[in-house]
C-alpha cells in the first residue's frame, strides 16, 4: 500500500477547495458575459487531485479533457493562466508554456488519447523517464479514438495511465446507455493491460492506483486503464439544466459522499485542517482566479495570433498566408 503522507493529504486539500472555489468563481463570471462556456468541476477533485499528487510535474506529463485544469495546481499556478486563456478563446490559451507538462484542454472527445500515446511512445523512444496521464470521461470512451489509442498502448506497451473519470453521466446520458460493460475498466482486457476500478472521491485510493500504474509504465511493463467511479455534482456545463434529467435523489446521495466534505472532516479529525485554514484557501484561490482573468483579459492580441502555437515552425506556405494576413489587416486599419 502507498499511502500519501499528511503533508501530501492537506496539499491536496488546498488543491481541492482551491478548484472548486475557482470553478463556482469561473461559473459567475460566465453568469455575468466576462468569460466563456464553463464546465464545473464540482465532485471531480478528488480524483484529479490525487492523481497530480502521484504524478513527477517535472517528468510526467498530464493530457486533460476539459474539467482537469484548476485542479492541476501541483502542475504550477501557469495551468491556471492557460486556462482562461484558453476560456476566453485568445490564441495563446492553446500554448504550452515550458517546462509546464500540461497539454492544452480537449473538447473534442477523445481525441486526446491517440495524443497521450504518441506522447508517451516518443518519450520511450528518447529514453526519456517520464509517464504520461490522460483523462476522459465515461461519454468519451464511446469514441472510437479511444480504443484505437487503448489498442496501440498495450501493442507497444507504451508508458501511459488512461485515467477515466466515470462521473455517471455524458451531458444528459446515464451510464447505462453508455456501455454493456460490467464497467469502463473491464475495457482493458481488450487492450491486454490491466484495468483497476476505485472510489474516485477517495484520495487515497486514486492516489495509490496512479502510483502502481507509474511504477508500472516506468519499469517498462505498459499501460494501465484506471476507472474512477465518482458522481458529477453541478450541471454539465454552464449552457445545461440537469435538473431536467438528474434524479433529485441521486444527486442528494452523492452529496453525502461531496469528495472535499469526506477529506476535510478526515484532516479535522487529525488536527490538520480547521476553518481558518478553510477560509484562507479559499480567499488566495479566489485571489488567483481574478488576476488570471485579469491577465487574460488585458493579454495583447497580435492580428496573426490564430496562427501561433500549431507548428513549431512556419511552413513556406504558412509565412505566406501570415504575411499575406497581416497585409490585409494593415490595409483595412
Ligand atoms: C467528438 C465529440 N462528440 C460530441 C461532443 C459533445 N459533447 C461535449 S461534452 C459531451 C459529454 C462528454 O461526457 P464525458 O466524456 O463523460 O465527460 P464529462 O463531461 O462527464 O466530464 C459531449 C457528448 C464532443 N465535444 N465531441
Ligand atoms: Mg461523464
Amino acid at each position: 500500500m502507498t499511502r500519501p503522507s499528511d503533508g501530501q493529504r492537506r496539499q491536496m486539500l488546498v488543491d481541492m477547495v482551491s478548484a472548486r472555489t475557482q470553478s463556482q468563481r469561473m461559473w459567475n463570471l460566465q453568469r455575468q458575459g466576462q468569460i466563456g462556456t464553463v464546465a464545473p468541476i464540482d465532485g471531480h477533485e478528488a480524483t484529479i487531485v490525487a492523481a497530480a499528487h502521484a504524478l513527477d510535474p517535472a517528468h510526467d506529463w498530464v493530457v486533460p479533457q476539459y474539467r482537469e485544469p484548476l485542479a492541476l495546481r501541483r502542475y504550477g499556478p501557469e495551468v491556471l493562466e492557460q486556462f482562461l486563456l484558453y476560456n476566453i478563446g485568445h490564441p495563446a490559451g492553446g500554448h504550452i508554456p515550458a517546462p509546464i507538462r500540461v497539454l492544452p484542454n480537449q473538447i473534442s472527445l477523445a481525441t486526446q488519447l491517440p495524443h497521450a500515446v504518441g506522447l508517451a511512445w516518443g518519450m520511450t523512444l528518447q529514453d526519456d523517464p517520464g509517464v504520461v496521464l490522460a483523462f476522459f470521461g465515461d461519454g468519451s470512451s464511446s469514441q472510437g479514438d479511444f480504443y484505437e489509442a487503448g489498442n496501440l498502448a498495450g501493442v507497444l506497451k507504451a508508458p501511459v495511465i488512461f485515467l477515466c473519470v466515470n462521473n455517471q453521466w455524458a451531458i444528459s446520458t446515464p451510464v447505462h446507455l453508455q456501455t454493456a460493460a460490467e464497467s469502463f475498466a473491464a475495457k482493458a482486457a481488450a487492450f491486454g493491460i490491466p484495468g483497476v476500478k476505485v472510489d474516485g472521491n477517495d484520495v487515497d485510493a486514486v492516489y495509490e492506483a496512479v502510483h502502481g500504474a507509474r511504477e508500472r509504465a516506468r519499469s517498462g511493463l505498459g499501460a494501465t486503464l484506471i476507472e474512477a467511479a465518482l458522481y458529477r455534482l453541478g450541471a454539465h456545463t454552464t449552457a445545461d439544466d440537469p435538473t431536467r434529467y438528474v434524479p433529485a435523489e441521486d444527486l442528494a446521495a452523492a452529496r453525502r459522499n461531496d469528495p472535499i466534505a469526506i477529506l476535510r472532516s478526515r484532516l479535522e479529525a487529525e488536527g490538520l485542517w480547521d476553518a481558518a485554514t478553510q477560509s484562507e484557501v479559499e480567499s488566495a484561490a479566489l485571489t488567483a482566479v481574478d488576476a488570471a482573468h485579469e491577465r487574460a483579459r488585458t493579454m495583447p492580441l497580435a492580428p496573426d495570433a490564430l496562427l501561433d502555437h500549431c507548428v513549431s515552425e512556419d511552413s513556406p506556405r504558412l509565412a505566406r498566408q501570415r504575411l499575406a494576413l497581416l497585409a490585409e489587416v494593415e490595409g483595412t486599419r
